[in-house]
């Protein structure tokens, strides 16, 4: 593979995410305004309208662009992808869970409200993911769509993401701790299977193979999990607007504590590589999501 092209430029990339969230965070507010919450739009705005990279809506969109869907039909799942994830942040932050004061660096919503608001804005959110989907405004096949509901709803649930959490609550209260193979395993479900299904909203939508995608997908997903254990040692709360420290302070089995910093950050690198190469066919239309790639591994928060 050309070089030049897998190389990461910063300037580029953040160009990209700035328009990206702002052209998300517009059709967001919009989508939540069509809507009647009562006593319950503050805190879901609260919680989805704060500091989120959005780089789950960003695959969406972008792996769309590989195949020219406009940024008005792929939106859609971009809203439903950080519907889930938001209600996943929720949900994980809670005392029965991991337990954290912080998220997006403002208070997690069981602080700034009480367990019973987060636990219903997390419900929430969920069903709002599949309006989202649903919306007659998504303009889709009906095939389609019901591929794209049914693909979200198996890899947020119970085999997929919810799975990958009740894996790691589980490995949290054994005294067995986990090898490579087994956290590799966990994060594939925990963090991987909603990447994944960010990844495979272009060629879905557009009616092609979605291999390369699923490819490119468990490589910056296993990356984006690596780089996360890194930063949680190396970097610090008001950084990642979030915890920092945690899992050392759990004592907790980790790339990091496996394979130490260095070989960590190795892995990494190696998987963006992958990465680029998975979806090299698409040559100068790939290029975008290969940056995304290079981001997931050189970002600080
Ligand atoms: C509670 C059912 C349930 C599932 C929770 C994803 C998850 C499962 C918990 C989150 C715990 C965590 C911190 C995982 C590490 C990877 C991760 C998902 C980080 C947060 O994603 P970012 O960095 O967050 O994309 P922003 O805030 O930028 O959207």
């Amino acid at each position: 593979m050309n070089k030049a092209f897998s190389e990461f430029d910063e300037t580029h990339f953040k160009t990209l995410l700035e328009n990206n969230s702002l052209y998300f965070d517009q059709q967001l507010k919009k989508f939540l305004k069509q809507r009647k919450f009562g006593i319950l739009k503050k805190p879901i705005e609260y919680s989805i309208l704060g500091q989120g990279k959005r780089l789950r809506p960003l695959l969406c969109m972008e792996t769309s662009r590989v195949f020219n869907i406009k940024d008005d039909v792929s939106i859609f799942c971009a809203m439903a992808i950080e519907c889930i994830h938001t209600y996943s942040l929720v949900h994980d932050d809670l005392p029965s869970m991991d337990d954290d004061d912080l998220r997006r660096g403002q208070p997690t919503i069981h602080k700034k409200w009480d367990e019973a608001t987060a636990i219903l804005v997390g419900d929430a959110l969920q069903s709002l993911s599949f309006e989202a989907l649903s919306e007659d405004k998504f303009k889709v096949s009906d095939q389609v769509k019901s591929k794209l509901i049914y693909s979200l709803a198996s890899k947020s649930g119970a085999s997929g993401m919810v799975l990958g959490q009740a894996l790691d609550i589980e490995a949290e209260s054994s005294r067995k701790k986990l090898g490579i193979s087994e956290i590799s395993k966990l994060q594939e479900f925990k963090t991987g299977k909603l990447i994944s299904w960010s990844c495979e909203v272009g060629p879905t939508i557009a009616g092609e193979t979605i291999e390369p995608f699923s490819l490119y997908a468990s490589k910056i997903g296993l990356a984006f999990q690596i780089i996360d254990d890194i930063l949680d040692v190396t970097s610090s709360s008001k950084t990642l607007g979030k915890k920092a420290g945690k899992d050392i302070e759990k004592n907790k089995a980790t790339f990091v504590s496996k394979l130490g910093l260095d070989n960590s950050k190795k892995k990494a690198t190696e998987l963006v590589l992958e990465a680029c190469e998975a979806i090299s066919v698409f040559e100068d239309r790939s290029k975008n999501l290969c940056q995304i790639a290079n981001f997931i591994v050189s970002r600080q928060f």
